[in-house]
């Protein structure tokens, strides 16, 4: 995949708003993010239809603004939706078996530790996503942050391959990453959570 695209890379679900989830990627990619994740997920996470049905909606916002649309850990979905691609974690469907599934999409995978890294098919990924780096409290079950240090790791392990960094990312601490050697940051609550969402993109 193209890295520049990871520059940005905005990651929502219903749970995560406090308004209205399609207003607010649209406000975030005018705004500049270059990627967005569906990531319908957690205790108030939508199910069934009524996820299909935002899908859906966020899908064709994607669409117009020739975003590409990433889907969490959701293969069904994926087709349904007609997505981009998809990311997974180290517990959920195996990259091998998507890749099998799906030649042509984007498949991103997470990794937080060397021993996840030494089980993970990286031929088999577009990218791979870094985290948490800083502490976060949006994801339910994070592990402990592995802080700008991890993503060093990785780029000297990986100097082609397109790395993300996620968890507590704001414009505060954006640079950071980036200067560890990431292509661009994933942040859920920096844009979510934003008063000025145009502010707080354009500073990250
Ligand atoms: N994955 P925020 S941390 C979805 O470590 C997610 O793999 C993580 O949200 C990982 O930007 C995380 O609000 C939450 O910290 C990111």
């Amino acid at each position: 995949m193209d890295r520049a695209l990871l520059r940005k890379y905005f990651i929502m679900g219903s749970q995560n708003c406090e308004r209205e989830p399609v207003e607010i990627l649209k406000e975030a990619i005018e705004a500049g993010v270059t990627i967005f994740q569906f990531r319908e997920k957690g205790s108030y996470a939508l199910k069934g239809q009524a996820k299909v049905n935002l899908g859906r909606q966020l899908r064709d916002v994607c669409l117009t603004y020739d975003i590409p649309f990433i889907i969490n850990d959701d293969a069904e979905l994926v087709e349904i939706l007609g997505a981009d691609g998809i990311h997974v974690g180290q517990d959920d469907e195996k990259a091998e078996a998507l890749r099998e599934r799906y030649p042509d999409k984007i498949i991103g995978l997470s990794v937080s530790n060397m021993r996840e890294f030494e089980r993970s098919p990286i031929d088999q990924v577009d990218y791979v996503g870094a985290g948490p780096i800083f502490g976060t409290s949006t994801k339910e079950d994070a592990k402990v942050p592995v802080g700008t240090a991890w993503i060093k790791r990785l780029r000297e392990e990986l100097p082609n391959t397109p790395i993300v960094g996620i968890g507590g990312i704001t414009p505060e601490n954006a640079q950071e990453v980036i200067e560890a050697g990431a292509d661009g940051v994933s942040v859920i609550s920096a844009i979510t959570r934003s008063n000025d969402i145009s502010k707080t993109v354009q500073s990250l």
